[in-house]
């Protein structure tokens, strides 16, 4: 009846270990990814009256499909279809960590964020306003202490407000520029004619992804008549980007995204110098 499925994502050492515990307790069982030996860790609780089953994903930095590890975590966003995604992040390493909390927000994956460590953070003098970097995200943004289990609560709470949520997830939060999102939009209409759709994702990741040249994506599009209008429209549009900026689509998306974190970082972000600074 009241069930839904939390997939717990981040990157190595992020703490989802530490928060998968401290949220399931005892009740884990530990087994692995179907036809790999890549461990799969799931668990499940009671929240005001929902049973709350939480999957604990492989530690990513990306989500390309260039790594087991990616891959599963990916597949698993896609096709488990997990009603909300958990991205844990490292409050003291925020920069390199929001490199797949942006990925995750492109997908279409309805996320909400545990900023982890956050005592690691305050210790080194690093203050993060999390309600405007909520606002610049678009997503719930919850600081947690994993080890000592500080915002468990308000990160369940959370979780069910969203998986209640019904307004659809948006996927461009990055605007990646005029020539760019004209493609992006040629691609999208082409998927759309062909009625291809991947889960619930959006249709403007798989535009992305096929732009970047994403060898899994691009398998799934390949080889069928109705899909062939848009395997034409990606390769003229990867020509048209690469005559342009003479640099590759996956240059140009991974450039731009860094250019977003990096500004959202300076909005939200403001790290205490020790040093004095002596006015005359
Ligand atoms: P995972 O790789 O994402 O599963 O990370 P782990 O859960 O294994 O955590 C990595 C390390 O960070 C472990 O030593 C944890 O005890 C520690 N850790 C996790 N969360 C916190 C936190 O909020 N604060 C502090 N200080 N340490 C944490
Ligand atoms: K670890
Ligand atoms: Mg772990």
């Amino acid at each position: 009846p009241n069930r839904m499925v939390v997939a717990l994502a981040g990157n190595p050492n992020a703490g989802k270990t530490t928060l998968f515990n401290a949220l399931t307790g005892a009740r884990q069982h530990v087994g692995n990814w179907p036809g790999v030996t890549v461990e799969k860790k799931e668990g499940s609780l009671w929240h005001a009256d929902h049973e709350i089953h939480v999957v604990d994903l492989p530690g990513t930095y990306s989500l390309t499909a260039y790594s087991l590890e990616e891959i599963i975590a990916r597949n698993f966003v896609v096709q488990g279809a997990p009603d909300v995604v958990l991205d844990v992040v490292d409050a003291s390493n925020l920069e390199r960590n929001l490199y797949l909390s942006v990925q995750l927000l492109e997908m279409g994956a309805k996320v909400i964020m545990a900023l982890n460590m956050i005592d690691v953070a305050e210790g080194r003098k690093i203050h993060i306003d999390h309600k405007k970097l909520s606002e610049l995200l678009g997503i719930p943004i919850i600081p947690t202490n994993g080890k000592k289990g500080v915002g468990i609560h308000v990160l369940l709470d959370t979780a069910l407000d969203k998986s209640q949520d019904e307004k659809p997830v948006a996927g461009s939060v990055i605007q990646y520029g005029t020539e760019i999102e004209e493609e992006l939009v040629k691609i999208e209409s082409k998927l759309n004619e062909a009625r291809f759709h991947l889960g619930k994702l959006s249709n403007r990741w798989i535009a992305v992804k096929l732009l970047e040249g994403d060898p899994e994506i691009i398998s799934l599009v390949n080889g069928s008549e109705t899909t062939n209008e848009i395997v034409s429209q990606v390769e003229k549009s990867r020509k048209h980007l690469i005559d342009i900026f003479a640099d590759t689509p996956e240059i140009l998306f991974t450039d731009a995204r860094y250019g977003f974190i990096s500004g959202a970082i300076k909005q939200s972000v403001h790290v205490e110098t020790t040093d004095r600074v002596h006015l005359s």
